[in-house]
């Protein structure tokens, strides 16, 4: 067998919003690329693993057809690769693995301020201008509403103003922009965020054991990201109370503590932001030497 056939392909997106989260999100899982982000492919020096440098609307489409086995992307560009395919009778073929918590977005709808709008029913044979052409079809037969939708490719908050659209369907994050054009969000149709999509295309077991490994590493890298450990010592008669207030642990270590009978010291992951009332309430439950430590990587 070829020994390229050996490596795995990410999509990433090249220029853009993702493309910095996305690059970093990847080196903490150990992979180092050398980096070229002008060029198409980065090449993984240290594992098997390259990145194709692409735009985000290419993502979707190079893991369902298998070029690539892995890709990061925004929820709302695989929602509508996905009504595409569906449209044309054809089935997405990847599958929506992890939520990354970056590129917060959402597709919502706007008019211009002081329009009237009551709900799906208002958009009754109104126009309406996307470059989302299948997440807002498939919204409009949902609600069972006939309107007409007016494809732009970009500036769609412009269409009311040219006179080409009563309404847009646009992604939306601070609001600004719909604010600078006279115009107010009146509906979200979907909350995005970027998202790690792989292939269903079956692989070969190498290859297969590679994206697996990949994954695994996301999810210690997710997993970490708000997990902190903790240490402190406790009355043994105070050890339930203190355990109950570790947010989101799981089986805190009990360690005796050298000379005395009465205080052990626990050790904790905790899953979740360790706030400072949290620790105010350990220590008015009887805890002392409170110690909190970030998490650097987690293999369950
Ligand atoms: O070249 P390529 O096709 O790869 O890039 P692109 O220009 O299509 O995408 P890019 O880099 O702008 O966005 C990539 C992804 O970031 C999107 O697919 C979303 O998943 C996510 N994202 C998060 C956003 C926004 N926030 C966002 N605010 N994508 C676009 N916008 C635009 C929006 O279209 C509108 O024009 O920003 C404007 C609104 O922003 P506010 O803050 O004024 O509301
Ligand atoms: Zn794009």
């Amino acid at each position: 067998m070829d020994a390229s056939e050996q490596r795995i392909k990410i999509a990433v997106q090249k220029t853009g919003r993702l493309t910095d989260h996305s690059l970093h999100l990847l080196e903490r899982c150990g992979l180092k690329v050398t980096q070229s982000k002008d060029q198409l492919f980065c090449y993984g020096e240290n594992m098997p693993i390259d990145l194709l440098l692409v735009r985000d609307d290419d993502i979707p489409g190079l893991v369902s057809d298998d070029v690539c086995d892995l890709g990061i992307v925004g929820l709302n560009i695989v929602e509508e690769k996905r009504q595409a395919l569906l449209h044309d009778g054809r089935e997405a073929m990847f599958k929506q693995v992890f939520e990354l918590d970056f590129g917060h977005c959402r597709l919502s709808l706007a008019a211009p301020e002081g329009t009237d709008y009551r709900g799906p029913e208002s958009l009754n044979n109104r126009k309406i201008a996307t470059s989302y052409v299948g997440i807002l079809r498939d919204y409009l037969n949902k609600c069972g509403v006939a309107a007409e939708i007016v494809y732009f490719s970009g500036a769609v908050e412009i269409a009311p103003k040219l006179g080409r659209a009563d309404y847009i369907c646009d992604l939306v994050s601070t609001g600004s922009t719909l604010d600078a054009n006279g115009l107010a969000e009146v509906d979200v149709l979907l909350e995005s965020e970027a998202v790690v999509i792989q292939t269903r295309a079956e692989l070969s077991e190498d290859k297969q054991a590679l994206v697996d490994r990949m994954l695994q590493r996301l999810d210690g890298v997710l997993q970490v990201r708000e997990s902190k450990y903790i240490m402190l010592h406790a009355p043994r008669a105070a050890l339930g109370e203190i355990c109950d207030l570790l947010p989101g642990s799981e089986a805190p270590t009990v360690i005796p503590l050298e000379g005395t009978d009465d205080k052990v010291a626990v050790h904790a992951v905790c899953r979740e932001t360790v706030f400072w009332e949290t620790l105010e309430n350990l220590k008015s439950a009887g805890a002392s030497s409170l110690l909190v430590l970030p998490v650097e990587k987690m293999l369950a």
